[in-house]
């Protein structure tokens, strides 16, 4: 004999894992949309250990430009990921050698670096004053001097 409530409980199981699936589903689609008119796109190249940043739609910054980090000063020389305070960016990220991670701890962006293949992600840059940077750090172990492979996102 069937018991009702064991059929409803069921029921209401289904119809409630059901509904996370879908709402699920639906937010992780629009999580990794990329927007249709990123203000700046940069290319990103993972290097055995430097960030090189390329901007090939940016007719002022033409070019790429490697991030040279010296642990003796903590200072960032070289390429920076240059960015305008509300701007919203389109990365695109691969690797030259090795699989790296790309990571800007402050914002909330990470996503990996693999030799052949390209991955994208956009991010909107806070509003805040012009000079203020961000770290970018490796954080895929790529090698002796993974720990050395920092940048910085520079609001201008
Ligand atoms: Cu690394």
């Amino acid at each position: 004999m069937v018991n009702k409530l064991e059929v409803a409980w069921t029921l209401a199981t289904v119809a409630l894992i059901a509904g996370v699936a879908a709402y699920s589903t639906v937010l992780l689609y629009h999580l990794d949309a990329l927007p249709a008119h990123p203000d700046e796109y940069v290319d990103v190249i993972g290097h055995q250990w430097f960030w090189e940043f390329c901007y090939p739609q940016n007719v002022s910054k033409v070019g790429c430009f490697n991030a040279t980090y010296d642990p003796t000063t903590g200072a960032t020389t070289g390429g920076h990921l240059w960015a305008a305070p509300g701007s919203v960016v389109q990365v695109n990220i691969t690797a030259a050698d090795v699989i790296h991670s790309f990571n800007i701890p402050g914002l909330g962006i990470r996503l990996d670096a693999i030799p052949g293949r390209v991955n994208s992600i956009a991010f909107t840059v806070p509003q805040v004053a012009a000079g203020t940077s961000f770290l970018i750090q490796c954080t895929e172990f790529c090698g002796t001097y993974h720990g050395t492979m920092r940048a910085d996102l520079v609001v201008t």
